[in-house]
């Protein structure tokens, strides 16, 4: 008998505090019987008002439509589901999601931003965290209570002594002028009858810290510090106040007398405040607080989940360096910070330096640049011991020399005195991959942990030195496989919001979203391919991945204005040749200073991509009915392909930059004339790649793409052949000299063990692990093949001597079995059942060394041919569309 999850409510892993006053529901099938349809769904709301049951004939089960009125402010319902089979039987109702909307007009807030005036250096790197704080008298029992919370820096909120929350580093990085979160937090139990006390911490994060490299600048975004918080307390007779953060606040210095993102944080124990956020504390020596500017209609609810601690890890080493320097090894390179417990002499200070690498056995913190990266804590002088952690900060490191600490160093860490907590995003996990070769399983477990460590609020670049900025063209390239392994999807999209809000009038995309001050290469903004490209590639692949035609819908015009942009730089040859363009950026041939210097002629890459990005705009136009666009994108993308092809392909199918990127472009583009030029293409690739002694030969661009470029064109040995290599430069090089993160360049870590000399060597950096995508559609062999996997292709392409492969992919849309298995090489499997499988992992718990790989999975058909279709569900929306809410026009 099938049966219905709980709904999923947009893409939100909890739906508390939700901006969307008509939110689209998904659900997954269990226990359905092969060959089952969906014929209809009935959802039944449970509103204050009364309930409410609306059917619809449809199959759909992704993203449905919002069946009724759109909800208010603070409304909570009840959504449940039903299915019909087209047999005529209804399910049983899954069980309910409550869902709750947060506040979602301007006029609902009456809160304003608030904090302490203090007479500081706005230059300074050593401005103090503050606190502020208000109290307020509950006269009565209450029947539930939210906090709606933001700041302009970064905020830590707590009620009557206790933490609000569970996230961090909140309310994140967006472009606060236009957009700033606020998010919801239920605080009903933490409230009580009689005097109640509210504050919060505030720290410089990314808002008015020093962000940027070569110095970097502070207070790009602001300079105040300030709170923005409206507790709104619902008594059991329906009566509702509000403490809003206003002139009556107070405020004072806090403990933390700097915090930065790059630079770490230093606390005063000694200057702890024991209770500041109860009502019995006196704060007549605290200061009044002003009221500063924030325009509600910017505030925004999330998208997707915040930043939280998911894993502690303990060193696996306490290493004693030649000048005497005591180091931790956690033993995987992290982003995070460490927590210590630690008893001493009131005043004792002990500091943490971290770094992702050591060079003759000392810590080695040349590539952070100028990122401090060191926290120091001053001890109180509990005799009963103190614990602490850095609030406003994160690090990205593997190592941490420890200085100054009291007691026996060795003795406490065996006793789990200091840990590294990680944090990131607190994204679902949605794909596994293993296979026979340990290395490159080894190789997919550093792709994740790079993921990790970079989807800090939003896609990075690096997590350690003084950048970590959303680089358009990293998660351009990453895009595919961030898809694949975790469910980005309510992140993602709510960051190409943030790349609409950047861009410029003209359609140029920038570098990097949100921008900040910076070198005059990347300012005055100019358009870049391949990092621009963002606005085009990422929101399809979102689509293709996730099935939400929602976030083209979103996209379209800015996916467009980009293309437009180019097309005016390319003129009427449609080539874009001239300009500045980053190109195949840290191709392992390029001069180490000059990345951008590589074998693939950067003007080629820019054609390629405009053509790509056209086609995909012609595409979106298709999915969205948009008819005119669809004909005038798909003529440009025809013209711009045929333009190069003219420029760049010559008769016997060789290119005028006979290089591995090259042929990578031109055929997973799909921009060749016919089969045999193709044929023609492949076979050059497979020769260079072969000549080239299967080392690696791509940067940023090529990477993704070549070993796709290979099994399209049927050579999956050379395919193979590049995956395995293990000499310098290879995905394995890395891994066989220790890596458990992906770097930014392939050889970080010189052949000698030495570190590369280069200013750009971050130890983690998820570009180059956009192959892992590939490892899944094409080693395990499972993709989607119709958007949101409503259809999967599985088509494993056995090699390289593996033994076995399997992945394990959590889609959107059910649970579709796997057609019965036909090898016993390769398998795939599917599964869907988002909530059986207990993903969050906020709680801290270390998990095994080798968790990611996948599990349990079954052994299924290895159909090399085509596609295999999934056992239910299975529907194609342009053909079905059966729904009577339907708006499809094609
Ligand atoms: C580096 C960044 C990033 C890349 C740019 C062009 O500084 O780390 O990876 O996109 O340069």
């Amino acid at each position: 008998m099938t049966t219905v999850s709980a709904p999923r409510i947009e893409h939100h892993r909890e739906p508390l505090g939700i901006g969307e006053a008509r939110p689209r529901m998904s659900w997954t099938l269990d226990d359905a019987p092969e060959g089952w349809q969906q014929r209809a769904y009935a959802i039944t709301l449970t509103r204050a008002a009364g309930g409410e049951t609306v059917e619809v004939v449809s199959s759909e089960q992704v993203l449905v439509p919002w069946p009724s009125r759109a909800l208010d402010s603070r409304e909570r319902v009840g959504v449940r589901v039903a299915v019909q089979g087209i047999d005529g039987t209804w399910s049983a109702s899954s069980p309910p999601t409550w869902l709750e909307t947060g506040l979602l007009h301007p006029a609902d807030w009456s809160a304003g931003p608030i904090g302490l005036d203090l007479d500081e250096d706005p230059e300074s790197d050593a401005r103090r965290a503050t606190l502020v704080r208000s109290t307020f008298r509950i006269d009565g029992p209450i029947a539930h209570a939210r906090l709606y919370a933001t700041a302009h820096g970064l905020y830590d909120a707590e009620i009557n002594g206790m933490r609000v929350g569970s996230d961090t580093l909140s309310p994140g990085w967006t472009v606060y002028r236009e957009r700033l979160r606020y998010y919801t937090y239920d605080v009903t139990t933490l409230l009580g009858e009689g005097d109640n006390a509210i504050g919060a911490w505030l720290g410089d994060g990314w808002y008015r810290g020093r962000l940027g490299w070569r110095g970097g600048h502070r207070n790009i975004f602001g300079s105040d510090l300030s709170f923005l918080g409206q507790l709104e307390i619902t008594y059991a007779d329906g009566r509702r106040e509000t403490v809003a953060t206003d002139d009556t606040w107070r405020a004072t210095l806090s403990p933390i007398l700097r915090s930065g993102i790059y630079d770490g944080e230093d606390y005063d124990a000694r200057q702890e405040l024991p209770g500041w956020s109860t009502a019995a504390f006196d704060d007549t020596a605290w200061l009044p607080v002003s009221v500063r500017d924030r325009d509600p209609h910017t505030l925004v609810a999330p998208t997707g989940p915040p930043v939280r601690v998911t894993e502690e890890i303990t060193p696996v080493a306490v290493l004693t360096s030649p000048h005497g320097a005591r180091i931790l090894d956690f033993g995987q390179n992290l982003v995070g910070r460490v927590r210590i417990r630690v008893t001493g002499q009131r005043g004792t200070t002990v500091t943490l330096r971290t770094a992702e690498v050591l060079q003759e056995g000392e810590l080695y913190t040349r590539p952070l640049r100028s990122a401090r990266s060191s926290d120091a804590y001053t001890l109180a002088g509990h005799p009963d011991g103190e614990e602490w952690e850095p609030r406003f900060t994160f690090h990205g490191f593997r190592y941490a020399e420890v200085a100054g600490w009291p007691g026996d160093l060795d003795a406490d860490v065996a006793a789990g005195a200091l840990t590294a907590r990680v944090l990131h995003t607190d994204l679902e996990r949605t794909g596994w991959f293993a296979c026979s070769d340990p290395l490159v399983e080894q190789l997919h477990r550093n792709v994740v942990w790079g993921m990790r460590g970079n989807f800090v609020d939003i896609p990075t670049d690096c997590p350690q030195r003084d950048e970590r900025v959303g680089w358009t063209g990293d998660i351009q390239v990453f895009g595919p496989t961030a898809s694949t392994l975790f469910d980005v999807s309510g992140m993602l999209s709510g960051w190409l919001r943030d790349v609409e809000a950047e861009q410029l009038p003209d359609g140029t995309v920038p570098w990097f979203v949100p921008v900040i001050p910076s070198h005059k290469v990347w300012s005055p903004i100019r358009p870049g391919a391949a990092w621009g490209d963002v606005a085009t590639l990422l929101p399809w692949t979102l689509y293709q991945r996730f099935g939400d035609e929602g976030v083209l819908a979103a996209q379209f015009d800015s996916a467009r204005r980009w293309v437009d942009r180019i097309d005016a730089a390319a003129g009427p040859d449609r080539l874009w040749d001239e300009g500045f363009q980053l190109g195949d950026w840290l191709d392992p041939a390029a001069p180490p200073q000059d990345p951008a210097d590589a074998r693939t002629d950067r003007y080629l890459v820019a054609t390629a991509y405009f053509a790509r990005s056209a086609r995909v705009v012609a595409d979106m136009a298709v999915a969205l009915g948009r008819e005119a666009d669809a004909e005038r994108y798909g003529i440009l993308a025809a013209e711009v392909a045929a333009a190069f092809r003219a420029a760049h392909v010559n008769p016997d199918g060789t290119m005028s930059s006979d290089a591995q990127t090259a042929y990578a472009l031109a055929i997973v583009f799909d921009l060749l004339a016919d089969e045999a030029q193709r044929a023609a293409a492949g076979a050059r690739l497979a020769d260079l790649v072969h000549a080239a002694g299967n080392r690696i030969a791509t940067g940023f661009v090529g990477t993704p793409l070549v070993c796709d470029a290979l099994t399209l064109t049927g050579h999956t040995a050379a395919a193979y052949a590049l995956l395995q290599e293990q000499g310098c430069p290879s995905w394995l090089y890395q891994v066989v000299q220790g890596a458990t993160t992906i770097w930014e360049r392939w050889d970080a870590l010189l052949p000698d063990g030495s570190v590369n000399p280069g200013t750009m060597t971050s130890f983690n950096h998820y570009a180059l692990g956009a192959v892992a995508d590939w490892m899944h559609r094409r080693v395990a062999g499972l993709a989607p093949a119709a958007p949101g996997y409503r259809r999967i292709r599985f088509a494993p392409r056995p090699g390289g001597g593996l033994t076995h492969a399997a992945a394990v992919q959590l889609t959107p849309t059910g649970k579709p079995r796997s057609p019965g298995a036909s090898s016993r090489t390769h398998s795939s499997s599917i599964s869907s059942s988002r909530s059986a499988r207990p993903q969050s992992s906020t709680s801290p718990v270390s998990r095994p060394k080798n968790s990611d790989t996948a599990r349990t999975p079954e052994r299924c058909a290895s159909d090399d041919r085509g596609h295999a279709t999934a056992g239910h569900p299975v529907v194609d929306r342009r053909t079905t569309s059966s729904g009577r809410k339907r708006t499809r026009r094609s």
